[in-house]
């Protein structure tokens, strides 16, 4: 077994003991890793018979740690966050019962009232984890019923794009224990979804796999498709993902492969796809899921994702509508970036999201422009946020070693502000006024760390 295992099951027997006689309130991060890790703790305490409150945060900074509010015998639980910012929580440890769950990198703190649950502190890849799988393991610990939350899990862990390589170690076992129990079904195909949706919208409307020059356009859509010999109909009825047959989705992985010149692994484009056994029909992609719930977040509407985890489907027609509202942002967020708002440096990319695109799919479109970018380049993306009347940042890269939390927690040192996150994907927050000045340090930090080597 490993330390961090016995560590969550050691805290999940504590827990259970004491639950019952704490006020329980829930904080956790509002992408689908977050919301995804709340509803399963939501079931686990429902099921315990407690009394608890839960808030979905946008952000855990220095600003919004002030609307937190408890007492003493309250249990405070973070979920996707906290980790980073002890250092502002510091004050509630002092006063009660913490616990967080999360991946992010952590900040190393001992008190008696602190239960931190993180990879990283027991030595392990943070990349093999989301928050979603930990507190799943968590909960299971709590009660082995909660076995049935292994879909909302892997839901999360594929929103924080994980589902490559969580078959390794304890989550290897309970993958195949829910196999087993026919939660869910682990097959290979294109890695698209809509099935019963015209092939050639299903591509002109996906952001993983993203193609940059045919999103958003049916046309272009169509062409690729024809200029790969693949028909799109089939005497007057479009075709469809169900249609294809495995030589036409290889052509068309191929095809993907070619248009995006090395800026994709071909895994990314034909692989493992979770299939949720147990949810209906149209929740049972895993991914369709996942981006179901991040637009929902990502467009001020979490308590309704919550809601669709928790098993309220009368929500969906609703979720739709967002769902097409969110791409067309994301559609136009892309082509004010096409029409100017980059800049490109020696060392890296930047965004000019400014107040156009929104703070809150900074980090989405930021993700896709890593997809179709010089690849070598990490990719900061800037844009206002209106809640701590800062400009937010995103930063994300694919190749590399450079850490760009640290580089972004050094630059915040010089310039103010606020970081944290991952080596591959790190975010924060700069002072109104500092955009240029960031750009020109990060720029000039990345290279004397590429000449350091
Ligand atoms: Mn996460």
């Amino acid at each position: 077994m490993s330390l961090l295992i016995d560590e969550i099951e050691r805290v999940a027997k504590i827990f259970k003991e004491i639950i019952k006689k704490k006020h329980i309130r829930i904080y956790a991060q509002f992408d689908s890793d977050g919301i995804t890790s709340a509803s399963i703790l939501v079931t686990t305490l429902l099921r315990e018979g407690c009394n608890f409150e839960l808030r979905i945060l946008k952000q855990l900074n220095s600003k919004t740690v002030n609307d937190i509010t408890f007492s003493n015998s309250d249990f405070l639980i973070f979920l996707d966050m906290g980790s980073g910012q002890i250092n502002i929580l510091k004050g509630i440890i002092e006063k009660t019962n913490v616990l967080i769950i999360d991946h992010h990198e952590p900040i190393r703190y001992e008190h008696p009232n602190l239960f931190h649950l993180n990879p990283i502190l027991f030595g392990e890849n943070p990349e093999k984890y989301s928050t979603s799988l930990l507190v799943f393991m968590f909960s299971k610990f709590v009660n082995p019923k909660n076995i049935d939350q292994i879909d909302l899990a892997i839901v999360g862990a594929v929103g924080d794009r994980r589902d490559e390589g969580i078959k390794v170690g304890a989550m290897k076992e309970i993958l195949e224990e829910a196999e087993n129990l026919g939660f869910i079904n682990v097959i290979k195909d294109l890695k698209f979804f809509g099935w019963d949706k015209p092939l050639f919208k299903v591509l002109a409307y996906s952001i993983d796999p993203f193609i940059p020059s045919i999103y958003g356009n049916e046309a272009a859509a169509m062409q690729f498709l024809q200029d790969l010999g693949i028909r799109v109909k089939e005497y007057e009825r479009w075709r469809t993902l169900k249609d294809l047959t495995s030589e036409e989705k290889a052509k068309i992985a191929d095809g993907i492969i070619k248009e995006k010149l090395g800026f994709i692994e071909p895994s990314e484009v034909f692989g493992e796809i979770f299939l949720l056994q147990r949810k209906p029909e149209f929740l049972r992609d895993s991914r369709e899921f996942s981006l179901l719930i991040n637009a929902c977040s990502r467009l001020g509407k979490s308590e309704l994702a919550l809601r669709l985890c928790l098993g309220d489907y009368s929500v969906y027609n609703e979720i739709l509508k967002i769902l097409e509202e969110y791409r067309k942002q994301i559609a136009k967020s892309i082509s004010l970036i096409e029409n100017g708002r980059i800049v490109e440096k020696e060392n890296g990319i930047f965004i000019i999201g400014g107040r156009e695109i929104p703070d809150a799919l900074i980090g989405t479109i930021t993700s896709l422009l890593l997809n179709s970018k010089d690849p070598t380049k990490p990719i900061f993306g800037l844009a206002y946020d209106a809640t701590t009347g800062m400009i937010k940042i995103s930063a994300r890269k694919k190749n590399g070693n450079i850490n760009l939390r640290e580089i972004l927690v050094n630059v915040v040192k010089e310039i103010g502000g606020e970081a944290g996150g991952h080596k591959d994907a790190a975010g924060g927050y700069i002072p109104v006024g500092m955009e240029q000045e960031f750009i020109e340090r990060i720029n000039k930090m990345i290279g004397e760390m590429n000449a350091k080597g």
